[in-house]
């Protein structure tokens, strides 16, 4: 059941320099490797070597890292590519050629069958120069591809026997959880290979689909930090981690070290020139923020009433806004405790009163709410 056996191959270093910000140096590079090898995903995915010099030398630096997580490099469906990638020493090699009529007119300009000849052709060739590599092949925008061709071409090189893994890629964002759920079953059931999905979030459906891959057998999903990639990028590291915590929090945070998250989310934000979004998936500025005086009342008798996700498995706190209209006096209540003011219920509510018209005029800062309530105190 893939929803227990899941591998993240982390694509920060690959899509994610896809990404308009990225430009990424050799040190980022090693911190961003090692700090998601600490995190403990799975597979990294590189850029690949043939790319530029640099690519290739930051390659072979990552390699040199010994990490535990194995390293692999995306590369054409060709063998001067695939020769590149093998001297550098990776672990895997992610193979992929694009099969929708789009990219078949105006990429490659290949029939199907080339595809499949060329496809036969480079993989038995990897697998004879590595025995022991990691071997994916995938095909460039999936969803938008002849069903009929597509069956062709992953049924003709998953009988090759030269294979541990099939990608699918939503290339241009645009699958339903519905339509990965029916490719992903279709391929495990046709293949029995492990499959891998890596989707795009142009409408918003990059995490529901890797999810419905996961559901459907896949084992293996593609991410990046934030998830920065091409145009608005791909399933978010953090948002596929909230997802699968919330079906399994014991597995999650047994798999990975969750407290990690907040700076991996923050580094990769300032080295790609830009904010964590306030309404990240965990840590965004407003994720565990409660505000109207339902929740805030509820949330401090017992904070699962509205939190699905418990912020201290992610080393992190939740906070309970009380400047504003909304507000209720058991969280102005709550506050005044934590001020170490003594108010009877009564004074409680009167400075919630105010508050509550003061907002109503103007903006009312947290500081301002502590002096009305400091007040509040010494008035009696
Ligand atoms: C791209 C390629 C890719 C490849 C995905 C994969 C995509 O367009 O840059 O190899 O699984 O989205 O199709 O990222
Ligand atoms: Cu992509």
């Amino acid at each position: 059941m893939s929803l227990t056996q899941f591998a993240i191959i982390e694509s920060t270093l690959r899509e994610g320099e896809q990404f308009a910000g990225a430009n990424f140096t050799p040190a980022q590079k090693m911190k961003i490797a090692e700090k998601l090898d600490e995190f403990g995903v799975e597979m990294l995915e590189l850029s690949s070597p043939v790319a530029s010099p640099q690519s290739e030398a930051d390659v072979r630096m990552i390699v040199g890292m010994k990490l535990r997580a194995r390293v692999l490099t995306h590369i054409r469906c060709n063998r001067d590519d695939a020769l590149r990638a093998l001297d550098t020493g990776v672990d895997g090699l992610d193979i992929v050629i694009g099969t929708s009529p789009a990219l078949r007119k105006h990429s490659h300009g290949k029939t199907i069958d080339e595809i499949i000849d060329l496809a036969r052709e480079v993989l038995t060739f990897v697998r004879r120069q590595a025995p022991n590599i990691i071997l994916r092949f995938s095909t460039e925008d999936t969803f938008r591809s002849n069903e009929a061709d597509l069956l062709r071409v992953y049924l003709a090189v998953a009988e090759l026997g030269v294979l541990d893994r099939l990608g699918v890629a939503d290339t241009v964002g645009i699958a339903t959880p519905r339509q990965v759920y029916h490719l992903v079953s279709l391929l495990r059931r046709l293949t029995g290979l492990d499959i891998e999905f890596h989707g795009h979030n142009d409408s918003g459906c990059a995490i529901a689909n890797a999810y419905a891959a996961l559901e459907a057998g896949a084992t293996h999903v593609d991410t990046t930090v934030l998830g920065i990639g091409e145009r608005n990028g791909i399933t978010p590291l953090g948002g596929l981690i909230a997802r699968l915590y919330l079906d399994n929090r014991e597995l999650l945070m047994k798999k990975y070290r969750l407290h990690l998250l907040y700076e991996i989310d923050h580094m990769v934000a300032e080295m790609v020139g830009v904010q964590v979004p306030f309404n990240n998936y965990i840590t965004g500025a407003t994720f565990f923020t409660h505000k109207a005086g339902i929740h805030t009342k509820a949330v401090l008798a017992a904070p699962e009433t509205y939190e699905s996700i418990n912020p201290s498995d992610f080393g992190l706190k939740r906070k309970v806004h009380i400047a504003h209209r909304l507000t209720g006096w058991n969280a102005v209540r709550n506050r005044a405790r934590e001020l170490g003011l003594s108010l009877t219920d009564e004074q409680v509510k009167a400075a919630t009163q105010r508050i509550k018209e003061l907002a109503d005029q103007r903006i009312v800062t947290p500081e301002e709410v502590d002096e009305m309530l400091r007040a509040q105190a010494i008035l009696g």
